[in-house]
Formats: structure tokens, C-alpha cells, sequence
């Protein structure tokens, strides 16, 4: 038992405002993973971009790698009530990866996929103008495999769990399908600020 003063505390009042509701901020940097942490080598690692069951492009690390690369600072929220300020991370925005594949979002929903079986539903709209990306390297650093390495999807205007560790891919979806934690209860949407935790929050 942590006692509330060790992991959580009110920020500064300048800060308040950033804060969702019934949130605490923590500088520590929590774990938390439905299962078992994926060993992925990054020659086995591919990011594939699909349509429904049809593959629109697929990328190796390397050439992943080659994409534009992004630096973002941004504050996270975690629905089990953590929210933590001025995370740094570097990726791949979703727009510069559907620039490289050529195409304009094709349909309203996306599901990314991970390689631990994990799933999460995200509006495209909250994909694309730089509002998303697929993370490589977070504090300047590769992403370590707790943390989803070698690369997540962060949305870090949505709760935490839309942010798909280890992630394999982005699926576009004609309507909004559930995810791993949608389907168990978690809201379809997730929206920090309207406390949009469980289904009909
Ligand atoms: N592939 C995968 N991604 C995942 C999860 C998971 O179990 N598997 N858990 C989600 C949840 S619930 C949260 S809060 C965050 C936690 O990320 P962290 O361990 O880097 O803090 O990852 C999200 N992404
Ligand atoms: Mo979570």
C-alpha cells in the first residue's frame, strides 16, 4: 500500500488547469499492460496500414524509421486516475504515415492493433492533423518494451489505454468497433476531460 503522498498530488495552482477531473499527477512513470510484455526484436517489427482486410502499405523498422520524425511534450491520463505533465516523446505523426502511403484517411474509424493481441477503437479525426502518432523514443530515448516499445500509438488527448503499446498496425473501419478495454466495459471514446471512463460515462 502506497500512501496517497508518495504517488499522488495536487499540481501547482498554476498547473491546476491541466488537470483533468479526478485525476492526481504522478512523476513516477506506472506500467500497465493487460498481459505479459512482448519481446519484439525490430527485424521482426512491421507497421501495416490496412483497410478493412486489405493491406494499404506495410513498413519494416528501417524503413519506418525513414519517415519524417515528430517531437512532441505532452501531459497523459491514465483512466485509473494518474495523469502525468510534459511527457517527450518522438515518432511518426499518423499524417506523415498516410502521406508516405499516399492517401487521404479513408474512412471515420480506425482500429490500431498491437502485437500482444491488444485493440483500441479511435475516431480517425483524433488520428490525423497532428493530433496522433506512432511513438519510437520517449525522453530522447528508444521506447523501452514495458513502456511498448519498439513502438506505440499515442493519442494523448484520449485516455491512456487508446494508446496502443507494441502496436503492429492501423486498421480503417467503416463504423466504430470495440477494442480490448471497449469491449470490457471501457468507453467507445474515451474523453479525459468529459471523465469518459466506462461505457456510459
Ligand atoms: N498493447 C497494449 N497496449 C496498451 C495496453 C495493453 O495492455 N496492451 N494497456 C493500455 C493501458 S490500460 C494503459 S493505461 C497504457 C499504459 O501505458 P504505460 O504502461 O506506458 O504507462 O497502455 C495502454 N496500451
Ligand atoms: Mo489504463
Amino acid at each position: 500500500m502506497v500512501t496517497r503522498g508518495f504517488i499522488g498530488r495536487q499540481p501547482a495552482s498554476k498547473d491546476a488547469h491541466r488537470l483533468p477531473p479526478g485525476q492526481h499527477v504522478v512523476n513516477s512513470f506506472p506500467v500497465l499492460s493487460a498481459g505479459p510484455v512482448p519481446r519484439l526484436a525490430t527485424t521482426d517489427w512491421q507497421f501495416v496500414l490496412k483497410l478493412g482486410p486489405r493491406v494499404l502499405k506495410a513498413w519494416d523498422w528501417a524503413a519506418f524509421n525513414r519517415l519524417p520524425q515528430t517531437t512532441i511534450t505532452t501531459d497523459i491520463h491514465c483512466v485509473t486516475a494518474w495523469s502525468k505533465f510534459d511527457t517527450s516523446w518522438e515518432g511518426v505523426t499518423v499524417d506523415d504515415i498516410l502521406a508516405d502511403a499516399g492517401l487521404a484517411a479513408p474512412t471515420e474509424f480506425a482500429l490500431a492493433h498491437s502485437y500482444d493481441g491488444y485493440s483500441t477503437n479511435v475516431p480517425t479525426a483524433d488520428l490525423i492533423n497532428s493530433k496522433a502518432m506512432v511513438a519510437l523514443k520517449y525522453n530522447g530515448q528508444p521506447l523501452s518494451p514495458d513502456h511498448g516499445g519498439p513502438a506505440r500509438l499515442l493519442v494523448p488527448h484520449l485516455y491512456f489505454w487508446k494508446s496502443a503499446k507494441w502496436v503492429s498496425g492501423l486498421q480503417f473501419t467503416d463504423r466504430d468497433h470495440a477494442g480490448f478495454w471497449e469491449l470490457r466495459g471501457y468507453h467507445m471514446y474515451g474523453d479525459p476531460w468529459r471523465e469518459q471512463r466506462y461505457t456510459n460515462d
